[in-house]
């Protein structure tokens, strides 16, 4: 078979190197195919749009519906904002080794959320809500730190969050 590279290259030694990166990058987006299907390994997918410039008057995203929230089933429900320059309530306390879900929306710009040693980490773009799934193992205390440069007071952002021991029978 003619090789259809031909066309555009006469040299040999050039179309190996360009058809052994083309291979490369099939390679590459199988694998990353691979993980993603095999070990679940996904962006956060939820999508789900909120007017930012009116969270204060949505139900959930009020100033005093905000917080930590334990759902029936046990697990706690986090319903925080994201604003120049905090998250808040800029202190929420949660149990460890209890399914935890974080719902956090930015009142201004875009934002990220991580809390270091854990999984939990995620971008807050503003007009969508961002939610992560996670669980926290170990009790201790965690700041809560902006990753994303969102303005002059950016490295001042962050709030705490203390995960404390999972009592008897739940929270
Ligand atoms: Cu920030």
């Amino acid at each position: 078979m003619a090789d259809p590279l031909k066309a555009i290259c006469e040299d040999s030694l050039e179309r190996f190197w360009t058809w052994l990166s083309l291979m490369l990058a099939v390679i590459a987006a199988i694998l990353l195919g691979f993980y993603a299907v095999a070990g679940n390994i996904n962006p956060p997918s939820n999508v789900e749009t909120i007017d930012s410039s009116r969270l204060h008057l949505t139900e959930e995203f009020a100033e005093d519906n905000l917080g930590v929230k334990t759902n029936p089933d046990g697990s706690i429900t986090v319903t925080m904002v994201a604003a120049r320059y905090g998250f808040y309530p800029q202190e929420i306390e949660v149990p460890a080794e209890t399914p935890v879900t974080f719902r956090l929306a930015s009142a201004d710009v875009l934002h990220g959320v991580h809390a270091p040693y854990t999984n939990m980490a995620t971008m807050v773009v503003p007009g969508y809500v961002s939610e992560v799934n996670t669980m926290f193992p170990k009790a201790g205390e965690y700041p809560l730190f902006c990753n994303e440069y969102c303005g002059l007071g950016h490295d001042h952002m962050w709030s705490r969050l203390t995960v404390v021991e999972k009592t008897a029978g739940g929270e």
